[in-house]
């Protein structure tokens, strides 16, 4: 047991928990200090370059390579007729499937832009070079190019995901006031700023890869078993990343075509995923419809929800971007049905992207809930707060955190709500319309076991140790924070080494899960830590605390102290020099005592340990509420973002300075969904036309208006061991109905397919 004196947060700018500390590796990223994958150095390398199918559907045929092959300095074609002894990999989840081979580059072509194809040369301008030499033959076949083909049907029921409580279809036809409508969002792209790919290098039967990752144990793990190789032989390296937003989770067939190249050519293999491969060597968010029907009295209480929602999939995986997500969680509602169907198109698997199903899913429900403010005449704040939900009434457990009322009423206050005028058109500055919306955000709280070492060393500085990542979002510095504070030393004390799966295991950067979890391993390996010096400090025989009789020692402001002060306080390494130690290495993790080796690896390599919102006595969540202003030109159709203020519960705060930035993050990219972002399919031949970031248009700056933040959260111990509820996602969730209704409000014009181009406002 310590004493330690009880420290103020959220207001705090040093670096304990709550204090707003810079990102450590902030500076690193921008001077070109911090090393991403693709540039370290590693001596021998060939170069790989992808070559992907140009038909959406079919065969290969036949693959030429003698030209390229015939070029001096190409080493290797590798095609669908080479077997590359792969075997295939257990899900995320860990569940196997039946023993089988993996070929990366398969023969049939299920999607346009599918890798089928690497050449293997000196130089990557060679390979480039040799890659349009390779001729392809293909047999063609039909295809279904996305969600809006007529071809596409009406999918497949997703049975798991039907939610439905009451009668929703009796109280809906027997509701007073009714609204239905359908909402459609495109398929969005994550365009991180660095591109995929990797560097592979193998020592005998020792693998090291260098390759961003959002979860090195469980990349480490897929990979390990696409190779068949013990798990420890696989080293995955990612200390820094230019953004994920989901899509570096898992390894890709591009991966396993490097790995097996460099095996092939006993050299390292780098393979740069160029950036309109990009766009399918990893799904974005896929393309969603949905019919939400509201039913309510007529003075605005609701009285039934009916939503039916699909998603585009891939044809070999029934991918969900659940449009149901949010709709059964925001509102209180006795009547409810929720069905979501996957529609199989010639596409690659779509993917996680930032906030997937709570994002398409609040776009539904939040337009809708506003177009029924509107039918009732009722100002759309007010229609929230009356069927403000006391409860989940999905799970039926009570809320362990919900200050969604908070964020509604203060962002409310912040945003001048009550100076609105309520009619549509009503409100203009000289020609151009203004608009105030609303759109609420809600993501679950999940919780997965992590590890974390703690090093004390002989010169007091403290190292924390895992194999967590941070691709931008904080974790070094949040680490950093943390285990200052128990320490009692300044941040830069302390060193924080991320990003190797060889480090000890994490939950993955992903689910906005990451700092919940690492958090909790860390302070509790560094009061294990602590409490192991403290006990060599009270007992060791060259100790100078070991006659005071204290029973426990201070950690503040960077000195050890016995608690009535009889001794002269001592630095750590002070205390470590008397004590005559090199250092005290302490690993803790977050799992129920006793789990063996084999528990512990599955809890860092899969999700089979992950703890869902409702698992528990609660229904946990972050939420939020966004207050959008839009001004609109009607002459031109342009739709500007002139103000947003939102506010956001996402329980304690480790760092303010981080969230807040976390959540203007997601709001620029819902801003961004809002007005701009849109995969475009070319239905004769399903491929992706705005395959770049010239022509796939993501916010810039001069878009991007003053953005107030404000969190209204309270800690939330039943959420994480340190109070706080996941930051990095909730932010875009419920940012594009806001504007949605925004422009609603400014022009009496309703656009239910997004994005809000000028086309659908002229
Ligand atoms: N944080 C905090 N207090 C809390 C919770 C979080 O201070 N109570 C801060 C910390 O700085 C922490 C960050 O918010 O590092 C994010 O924490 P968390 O919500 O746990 O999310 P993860 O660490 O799991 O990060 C993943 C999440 C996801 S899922 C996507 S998608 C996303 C996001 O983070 N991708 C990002 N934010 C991103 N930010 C950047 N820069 N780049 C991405 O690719
Ligand atoms: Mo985030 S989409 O869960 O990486």
């Amino acid at each position: 047991m310590t004493m330690m004196e009880p420290r103020k947060h959220g207001d705090a700018s040093d670096g304990t928990v709550g204090g707003r500390q810079s990102r450590f590796e902030g500076k690193m990223k921008v001077t070109g200090t911090a090393t991403y994958a693709l540039e370290y150095p590693v001596e021998n390398l060939a170069y790989a370059v992808l070559i992907q199918s140009t038909i959406p559907a079919g065969r290969v045929v036949k693959v030429d390579a003698s030209a390229a092959l015939a070029m001096p300095g190409v080493l290797l074609v590798l095609t669908p007729e080479d077997d590359l002894g792969l075997k295939l990999s257990a899900d995320w989840g860990g569940n196997k499937p039946a023993d089988g081979p993996y070929y990366p580059l398969p023969r049939e072509v299920q999607f346009n832009g599918q890798s089928i194809a690497a050449v293997i040369a000196e130089s990557r301008e060679l390979a480039t070079e040799a890659a349009r030499l390779v001729r392809i033959t293909y047999e063609e076949s039909k295809h279904v190019a996305d969600l809006n083909d007529p071809n596409a049907g009406e999918g497949k029921l997703m049975e798991p995901l039907s939610v439905a409580w009451g009668n929703a279809e009796a109280a809906l036809a027997a509701s007073p006031v009714r609204i239905e409508a359908e909402y459609s969002t495109p398929r969005e792209y994550h365009v991180a700023m660095e591109p995929h790919g990797l560097t592979a290098k193998w020592d005998g039967d020792q693998l090291t890869i260098w390759e961003p990752s959002q979860w090195s144990h469980g990349m480490a793990r897929m990979y390990s078993e696409w190779f068949d190789m013990p798990y420890e032989n696989v080293r995955i390296i990612s200390p820094f990343i230019g953004g994920g937003f989901g899509s570096k989770g898992q390894p890709l067939a591009y991966g396993a075509v490097a790995i097996a190249a460099a095996r092939k050519l006993g050299r390292p293999v780098k393979l740069a995923v160029t950036r309109p491969q990009n766009f399918t060597s990893y799904g974005g968010r896929a393309a969603t419809r949905q019919k939400i029907a509201l039913g309510a009295t007529e003075d605005g209480i609701l009285q039934a929800i009916v939503h039916r929602g699909a998603s585009e999939t891939s044809l070999d995986a029934d991918w969900p971007e659940q449009t149901g997500a949010a709709t059964s969680i925001l509102y209180k509602v006795e009547n409810f049905s929720s069905q979501h169907r996957v529609v199989p198109v010639n596409s690659v698997t779509p993917g996680a992207l930032r906030g997937p199903g709570k994002n398409p899913s609040a776009y539904g429900i939040e337009c809708a809930i506003e177009e029924l403010a509107y039918k009732l005449g009722m100002d759309p704040l007010e229609l929230r707060l009356k069927n403000y939900a006391d409860h989940d009434y999905q799970s039926g457990k009570p809320w362990s955190t919900r200050r969604l009322r908070e964020a509604l009423t203060e962002g409310a206050e912040a945003f001048g709500w009550s100076r609105r005028s309520h009619a549509p058109r009503s409100m203009c500055d000289g020609k151009t319309l203004i608009g105030w919306g609303i759109g609420c955000g809600t993501f679950p709280v999940i919780r997965a076991p992590s590890e974390a070492m703690i090093r004390i060393l002989g010169n007091g500085r403290v190292e924390v140790v895992s194999g967590a990542i941070d691709m931008g979002q904080g974790t070094y510095t949040i680490l950093a924070q943390s285990a200052a504070e128990v320490f009692g030393i300044p941040v830069d004390q302390v060193e924080v080494h991320l990003g190797d799966s060889r480090l000890p295991g994490s939950a993955i950067a992903g689910g906005s899960m990451l700092a919940g979890s690492i958090m909790g391993a860390v302070h509790k390996a560094a009061v294990a830590a602590r409490d192991e010096l403290i006990g060599l400090a009270l007992s060791d025989a060259s100790s100078p605390f070991r006659e005071t009789g204290a029973n426990t020692l201070n950690f503040a402001e960077g000195r050890i102290a016995a608690p009535r002060g009889e001794t002269p306080s001592l630095t750590l390494a002070d205390l470590m020099s008397a004590l005559k130690r090199e250092e005290i290495e302490v690993r803790r993790n977050t799992l129920p005592d006793g789990a063996n080796a084999q528990e512990q690896l599955q809890a860092w390599t899969t999700m089979a340990k992950v703890q869902g919102p409702t698992m528990g006595d609660y229904s946990m969540h972050s939420w939020c509420a966004h207050f959008a202003e839009v001004r609109v030109d009607e002459d031109f159709g342009t739709v500007r973002v002139s103000r947003m203020v939102s506010a956001f519960d996402c329980g304690r705060l480790y760092n303010p300075k981080l969230v807040e930035s976390q959540w203007r993050g997601g709001i620029i990219m819902g801003i961004g969904q809002a007005l701009l972002e849109e995969g475009l399919i070319d239905q004769r031949n399903g491929r992706t036309v705005n395959n770049n970031v010239g022509d796939y248009l993501v916010p810039t700056n001069s878009d991007i208006p003053d953005i107030q933040v404000i969190s209204v959260g309270v800690p939330d111990f039943n959420a994480s061991a340190l109070g706080g509820k996941g930051v990095g996602e909730v932010g875009i969730v419920g940012v594009a109905p806001a504007i949605a209704n925004a422009v609603f409000h400014a022009t009496g014009k309703r656009v239910r397919d997004l994005p809000i181009t000028l086309e659908k406002l002229l």
